[in-house]
């Protein structure tokens, strides 16, 4: 087994995101939970989104698996399923994960399915050159939205929160202590554990910039009640001042491979046999 180091984890490609994009900062943040964490890279797997985001599969090194976009959490839960045994993180876009990945994300958290997703909500679908996503301001003005977006902003985390995700929380690419601490917690949290990282987009989200986010972010208050699931919601509804911190979780909540019984004493890949002979089911193709 290789510790994880930023040495093992240093990817010979170098970033190519924007100057400013908040991304930086979260694949720094990223990097120093799974070295603090002291984990093996052989016990964690990375799954890639398609976007911006996704694009840090080629920035970092690990074991891993660039999906499809939207189709992330759904490989990472088959993953999961497959060896229980590893730490399975999903990396994407508010496109990816809440946008096109909306029914995966309500399965994984219907599931409590041990992950996390880590999403690098930057507002837009920002690879493509920024057209309004399922978290853009309501009036936004961009290519797709020409005169200004109609509908309101999804509420990704109630939404999280409501169909079973045991711990939800919201970091702020500007905010790297913060983030690295929240990314831990929800990598050593058994069950569902998604983190909302909100970040700035200087090339295709003018209007919420460093100096928007200095004045809308604020730290959740000491005495907040992260076990309350009535208080994380009414958090929630407010979308314009945005508390950092963990909003919600639930420790009582069971992960699903927990309650599966053929999981209980083995993952399925240590009860599969290493090596299968297939010759005798392409006998008909050849
Ligand atoms: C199934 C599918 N639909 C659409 C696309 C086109 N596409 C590629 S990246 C992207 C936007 C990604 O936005 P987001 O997930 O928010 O990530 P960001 O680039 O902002 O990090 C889209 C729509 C695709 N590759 N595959
Ligand atoms: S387009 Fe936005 S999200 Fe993508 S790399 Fe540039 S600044 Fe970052």
């Amino acid at each position: 087994m290789t510790e994880i180091t930023l040495a093992n984890l240093m990817s010979p490609v170098a970033p190519t995101w924007c100057p400013g994009c908040g991304n930086f900062s979260i694949l720094t943040a990223l990097k120093q939970a799974l070295v603090e964490l002291g984990l093996k890279m052989e016990e964690v797997v990375l799954v890639f989104g398609i976007g911006c985001s996704g694009n840090t599969a080629d920035f970092i090194k690990g074991y891993g698996f660039h999906a499809l976009h939207g189709r992330g959490l759904a490989n990472a839960i088959g993953i999961k399923l497959a060896n229980h045994r590893q730490k399975v993180i999903m990396i994407g876009g508010d496109g990816d994960i809440y946008g096109e990945g909306l029914n995966h994300l309500v399965a994984a958290c219907r599931g409590n399915h041990d992950l996390t997703a880590l999403v690098f909500n930057n507002h837009r679908y920002s690879l493509t050159t920024g057209q309004t996503s399922p978290t853009s301001a309501k009036g936004t003005v961009s290519k797709s939205t020409p005169q200004g977006l109609i509908e309101d902003p999804i509420g990704a985390l109630s939404i999280a929160v409501s169909n079973g995700a045991g711990f939800v929380a919201r970091a702020y690419a500007g905010k790297l202590k913060q983030m690295v601490d929240l990314i831990k917690a929800g990598i050593l949290y058994e069950g569902f554990s998604l983190i909302d990282v909100q970040q700035p987009c200087p090339s295709f989200n003018k209007e919420q910039d460093y100096a928007w986010y200095q004045a809308n972010v604020f730290d959740l208050p000491a005495d907040y009640d992260a076990n309350n699931r009535g208080q994380a919601l009414v958090t929630l509804l407010d979308q314009d001042k945005l508390g950092l911190g963990v909003l919600y979780r639930n420790d009582q909540h069971v992960a699903y491979h927990k309650e599966v019984p053929c999981l209980q004493n083995a993952s399925l890949i240590e009860q599969f046999p290493k090596k299968t002979d297939l010759s005798k089911a392409l006998v008909e193709f050849v």
